[in-house]
């Protein structure tokens, strides 16, 4: 076994070199011409390449659709990185299999119910001067009409809060140049409150709304008493949009099926798609919510469910609310970088309607308005506002911008395009196919106050023929588009194959800033220090009556306790906490038949509690390849029959015998062991190794090893003295699996500091 470690290290680096050798064998128009590559395809693949070991310049938050989750990959080299799950369990993070993120989930209780799913649309990026900071990240859940915080300091799920009035939603999550509010627009209308009303009343009981949810960045949560809504007509809301700049403290809300049509297919009428989109126009929302937050605070409300609703006629009485007319069953509201103008798409109209924010707020400040809806709200004319109509081609939908002023990238669905103009001059300028179907599109930063161009995005809603077959179910297609020149250019086909994304937002990736490691004992779930966390050599097992609690420790490779006996009917807890100081030492736990995964991030304390109500022998184990001893990472729940009185053999064994010889044996070799270990370490000192503050993260876990080396080393020698091979043995194997863990340490950093350039000191 020492032997073959050893070895196998050996012919590890050899092979390394008959690798090297191997690809120098082929040009690079050999591989070409093998592989059909055409130059153009050699310079997308340049493009995008990240060489192993490198990092790409963006990082993509794209919605994850029916997986509830969110996905994060890499641009240029679209490496996916993270699905971070949000609404649904997820086992890989012992999301909703811990009780900490149990109690996450449970905040997206409807009813009563949960449903345990969701159907992520759009993720906002927290903003600071309407430029995204990468410190939050909040999604939606058109299904279940939800929220979700996740801080990109781990990437987990910190808070979900539930619309209280809504019974659909689609228009979230869009976030407000200084993330004091994250806007959330309902989808089909309902009656506030989720009540009940017949259809034949749509028109009088049925409604729309917006919630402007409050965030508290101090606290990295949304305040939910300081949030409110703002009723709305039944017109089927849809995307929004905040405004920035010169439009900073109003927002945009797009609409279909202001027809207020109500289908029923099953009764002969023309079904929803038919009257939903009869009519040539359909509202384009223009709202205060700066000044409907200042209503809302002086009380101007009506409570439903406990939450503050500004009424329709609060809100039209105190001028909150105004609409204009937008072509045809339209779908995205984008406003520009600059504040100035508001980008909409029409489904059914090949133009995009570019409103200008000046023109809009002079009719709205002379209260010249064209007409009344129905319900009494203003209606400008769209004549009078509009900046420009581009016609660009069949179906635009959502609208990026560039780096470069006045230019825009708007998504046709219907052509499988994507159209780039100058919507300040009204021209179109590019048109490049895309496969197929194109729904949103991301460019870098692109809905921000500063976009960072360079890349595009297309998020579409077909695959068909573009990748190996993997039976009726397609995965999606995002293309990831060159857009730095005068023309797009198509580099990469990324299936996504976990739901269907939306919306994706990029964010450079030095903005982010992740933890390496949790502080000592972190609860990640509240990001606040954990009740339960002990330190190794504390661990404790606490007995109450049919209850039996355990607070233990997992370092590498094993669990401290090993063994738990507990009753049948007995409530039991386990409280772990990751002692290790090391990067990406995760650890995992399990028990067999009783619980799914948890995940034991370095620094981090995770609980589990169940009814051990079925009796017998269950091991339980460590889910992360966490060392070369990690499959000995396992211990026992022994939950004995209740009332069972156990008959204990007068010489039970268990495990081999261990003599004299096998003590002196280990011995020996720990000490040739140490021999290597010094090396190392003599080699690391030389070195300016401080310099790197990776090594430095190395060298500490390392010394934690050979501490417990020397803890494992005295109970040996002690065990021998008093002639207990069985225990001196045992005691000088651990000793030598810290040793084993040490070294492996060293020679990654010998490794890291040769590949860095270290340099040697003069001696
Ligand atoms: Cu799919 Cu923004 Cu929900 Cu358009 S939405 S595509
Ligand atoms: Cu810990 Cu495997």
């Amino acid at each position: 076994m020492k032997a073959l470690y050893r070895v196998s290290v050996a012919a590890g680096a050899l092979l390394c070199f008959a690798g090297t050798n191997l690809f120098a064998a082929e040009s690079l128009e050999d591989v070409m011409k093998r592989r059909n590559l055409s130059q153009k395809d050699v310079l997308a693949a340049a493009k995008t390449y990240v060489p192993t070991g490198g990092r790409d310049e963006f990082l993509v938050f794209s919605s994850g659709g029916q997986s509830g989750q969110v996905i994060v990959y890499s641009v240029p080299s679209m490496r996916i990185l993270k699905y971070i799950a949000v609404f649904t369990p997820e086992p890989w993070q012992g999301y909703g299999y811990d009780d900490e993120s149990k109690k996450v989930l449970a905040q997206g209780q409807i009813d009563g119910r949960n449903p345990n799913w969701g159907d992520t649309h759009h993720p906002g990026l927290s903003e600071t001067g309407g430029k995204p900071d990468g410190e939050f990240l909040f999604i939606n859940d058109k299904a279940n009409p939800r929220i979700a915080v996740i801080s990109l300091k781990d990437f987990e799920t910190r808070q979900i809060v539930t619309n209280p009035i809504m019974q659909s939603e689609h228009g979230g999550t869009f976030v407000t140049p200084n993330s004091e509010y994250v806007i959330e627009a309902a989808q089909y209308p309902g009656v506030l409150g989720r009540g009940y009303a017949p259809l034949s009343e749509f028109n009088e009981k049925f409604r729309g709304a917006i919630t402007y949810w409050k965030f508290d960045r101090e606290k990295g949560q949304i305040d939910t008493a300081k949030s409110f809504s703002i009723e709305l007509p039944p017109y089927t809301q849809d995307l929004s949009d905040a405004g920035k700049g010169p439009s900073d403290g109003w927002s945009f809300t797009n609409s279909f099926c202001a027809e207020r049509y109500v289908g029923g297919i099953e009764q002969g009428k023309p079904p929803f798609e038919a009257g939903c989109s009869a009519n040539d126009a359909d509202f384009l929302h223009v709202i205060n919510w700066k000044k409907a937050a200042e209503v809302a605070a002086a009380g101007k409300t009506t409570k439903i469910n406990g939450h503050d609703v500004i009424s329709l006629q609060t809100a039209i009485a105190e001028g909150l609310v105004y609409l204009i007319a937008e072509p045809k069953s339209p779908h995205g509201a984008d406003v520009t970088p600059d504040g100035k103008y508001i980008i909409v798409g029409g489904k059914l109209d090949t133009n995009v309607s570019v409103y200008s924010w000046e023109k809009i707020k002079a009719a709205v400040d002379a209260k010249q308005f064209a007409s009344k809806d129905a319900y009494g709200i203003p209606i400008l004319d769209m004549k009078q506002v509009l900046h420009k109509q581009v016609q660009l081609g069949l179906g635009p939908l959502h609208t990026q911008f560039d780096s470069k002023p006045c230019i825009a990238y708007t998504s046709l669905y219907v052509d499988s395009q994507i159209a780039k103009y100058d919507y300040c001059e009204g021209k179109v300028l590019d048109k490049l196919s895309v496969h197929y179907n194109i729904g949103h599109l991301t460019a870098m930063e692109g809905e921000s106050a500063a976009p960072a161009g360079k890349y595009l995005i297309a998020l579409n809603k077909l695959a068909i023929d573009r990748f190996n077959p993997v039976g009726p179910l397609h995965p999606q297609n995002h293309q990831l588009i060159d857009i730095s020149g005068d023309k797009m250019e198509l580099l990469y086909d990324m299936p996504v194959p976990l739901g269907e994304p939306h919306y994706a937002a990029a964010i450079s990736a030095d903005k982010l800033k992740p933890l390496v490691r949790y502080k000592y004992g972190t609860d990640s779930r509240t990001e606040r220090d954990s009740a339960f966390a002990v330190r190794p050599g504390s661990e404790k097992i606490v007995r109450e009556p049919g209850k039996v609690t355990v607070f233990g420790t997992v370092i590498r490779s094993h669990f401290t306790p090993e063994i738990v006996d507990v009753t049948e009917g007995d409530e039991v807890t386990f409280h772990w906490t990751n002692a290790e100081r090391a990067e990406d030492e995760t650890h995992g736990f399990a028990v067999s038949t009783y619980i799914g995964n948890l995940s034991l991030e370095p620094g981090k304390t995770a609980s589990v509690t169940f009814k051990a109500d079925r009796p017998g022998a269950f091991s339980y184990y460590c889910t992360e390849f966490c060392s070369a001893l990690h499959l000995e990472m396992e211990g026992y729940l022994m939950v004995k029959p209740k009332g069972l009185v156990e008959q204990v053999a007068a010489k039970a064994t268990a495990g081999a015998v261990y003599a004299k010889a096998d003590y002196d044996k280990q011995y020996k070799t720990n000490l040739e062991t140490q021999g290597v270990i010094d090396s190392v370490v003599k080699y690391i000192l030389s070195t300016n190794y401080k310099d790197f503050p990776t090594v430095v993260a190395l060298v500490d876990d390392a010394t934690d090893q050979l501490n417990f080396v020397k803890d494992a080393k005295a109970k040996a020698e002690d065990a021998a003295k008093k002639e207990d091979w069985q225990q001196a043995t045992l005691w000088a194997n651990q000793w030598w699996q810290y040793q084993v863990k040490a070294a492996d340490i060293g020679l990654r950093v010998k490794t890291y500091l040769e590949e860095h350039g270290a340099k040697t000191a003069a001696k």
